[in-house]
């Protein structure tokens, strides 16, 4: 049967504007019992008997029976004959990207990830020593969302960041190997790969086996079990974030072509039939010409039953009063991809508080973004832009306070210092601070 796709449609001027916005827009993550269930056991197994372990969950839910977790490992020869064999036109592409997506990262370390100080007045030095982590673990998923952007997208901040050992997981289902993602691992220098994934490759970087030496902390998307995995380990490792399915919100003045719009709300909806893609428009004529365009061109698409699913179940089109009122929606959406497709992007760009990215005029397509614009493409989804940046060299990184109280400063604050800790009745801070006083 031909996939039609009909996105609701609201208006903010409808009496059940905030019933149906609250229905249809709403998020929440809910997690599945029996998933938390088994990952717990996995990862609890994992923990107690390592790579034999990984090996056996391999087996079973990947159907690659390995002899041994040393031979789940990719070479650095393995990547970088991927890369070699790959068509000229991937290779350079996959080059292109990672140098745009490098300056990108450069930049964002230069701009906020350096250490700083100051000497106050009685020449006490204060300051931020910025470092790397040194050991992470990049989860790349395999099947169906194996995307070799991804690892670029992954491995660069964190190689930027001056991280010493990049080690990636990639399920590798029956042993077929994804070459692009094996080329995109050469090309953005993770150090070590192994073909695990799932719960156990979770427990495996976080715990460490014989042979999976443990992280410091884990990035990168992946399915129920993998995201429930990460969860449980957060506190043993660092993770970065429970990456939901991929959201586009769309604000439009009506001067960007109908059908390049068309084509963005698909863009996203085609990653996955949970994805949400949103157009808010002031100008009902050209909300109409886009709802004809996701029409006339939803059957050429490859992924249309995808792309159908997605708009029908949780995308929609919605009327605002003004360009003012669609971006106050906006932000109460707090989308992980805006795109201000619009004449004059910068009068807008204002007032748009929470986003993960923001795509700036009718040229900057979303897909740009995703594959080579240079920012970076993990970002936050299901309102956490509110609270939370895209994956970034600060991921990477921690910062350690740097003090250093000179004879002077101590006087003044051993004064305070000491009054405090009595307070509290902490005798030997008091005298840590008295003792330091001039006599
Ligand atoms: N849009 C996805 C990333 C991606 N798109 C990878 C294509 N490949 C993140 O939201
Ligand atoms: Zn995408």
């Amino acid at each position: 049967m031909r996939p039609t796709a009909s996105p609701a449609r609201l208006s903010t001027d409808s009496a059940t504007f905030e019933a149906d916005f609250r229905a249809r827009l709403h998020w929440s993550a809910e997690t599945d019992a029996e998933v938390e269930q088994r990952v717990a056991q996995i990862l609890a197994d994992v923990r107690e008997r390592g790579d034999a372990a990984v090996l056996e969950y391999t087996k079973r839910f990947d159907g690659l029976d390995a002899p041994s977790m040393a031979s789940l490992e990719l070479t650095q020869a393995e990547l970088k004959s991927a890369f070699e064999q790959l068509p000229a036109a991937q290779r350079e592409a996959l080059q292109a990207a990672a140098r745009r997506v490098r300056s990108y990262h450069e930049a964002q370390k230069k701009a906020s990830g350096e250490s700083w100080s100051y000497r106050d007045a009685d020449g006490t030095l204060l300051g931020q020593k910025v470092t790397p982590l040194d050991r992470v673990g990049i989860y790349v998923p395999g099947g169906k969302a194996a995307y070799p952007s991804s690892v670029l997208m992954n491995a660069i901040p964190a190689h930027v960041a001056g991280v010493s050992e990049i080690i990636m997981v990639v399920p590798t289902p029956r042993g077929e190997k994804n070459p692009l993602v094996l080329a995109a691992a050469h090309v953005a220098g993770v150090s070590r790969a192994f073909t695990i994934g799932g719960a156990q490759a979770i427990g495996a970087l976080a715990y460490g086996t014989h042979t999976i030496p443990n992280v410091d902390k884990i990035t990168g998307p992946g399915n129920a079990y993998v995201a429930s995995a990460k969860r449980r380990v957060f506190g043993t490792v660092g993770i970065d974030m429970i990456a939901g399915p991929s959201e586009i919100l769309v604000l439009a003045d009506g001067s960007t072509p109908p059908d390049w719009v068309a084509m963005d709300l698909f863009s996203q909806a085609e990653h996955d039939e949970l994805a949400q893609s949103i157009l808010l428009c002031p100008d009902l004529a050209y909300i109409e010409r886009v709802q004809a365009e996701i029409e006339r061109l939803l059957p050429q698409m490859q992924r249309a039953g995808i792309i159908a699913k997605s708009l029908n179940g949780r995308g929609a089109l919605i009327h605002t009063r003004s360009m003012e009122e669609a971006c106050e929606i906006s932000n109460r959406i707090a989308p992980e991809h805006l795109e201000v497709a619009s004449s004059e992007p910068h009068r807008w760009e204002p007032l748009l508080r929470h986003a993960g990215a923001i795509f700036l005029g009718s040229y900057t397509s979303e897909s740009l973004g995703d594959y080579c614009a240079g920012p970076n493409h993990v970002l936050p989804t299901s309102g956490t832009a509110r609270f939370s940046s895209p994956l970034g060299v600060y991921d990477f990184q921690k910062r350690s306070s740097l003090i250093e109280v000179t004879q002077a400063g101590a006087q003044a604050l051993g004064a305070i210092a000491s009054v405090l800790a009595h307070g509290e009745g902490l005798q030997a801070h008091a005298l840590a601070a008295e003792m330091r006083l001039d006599k």
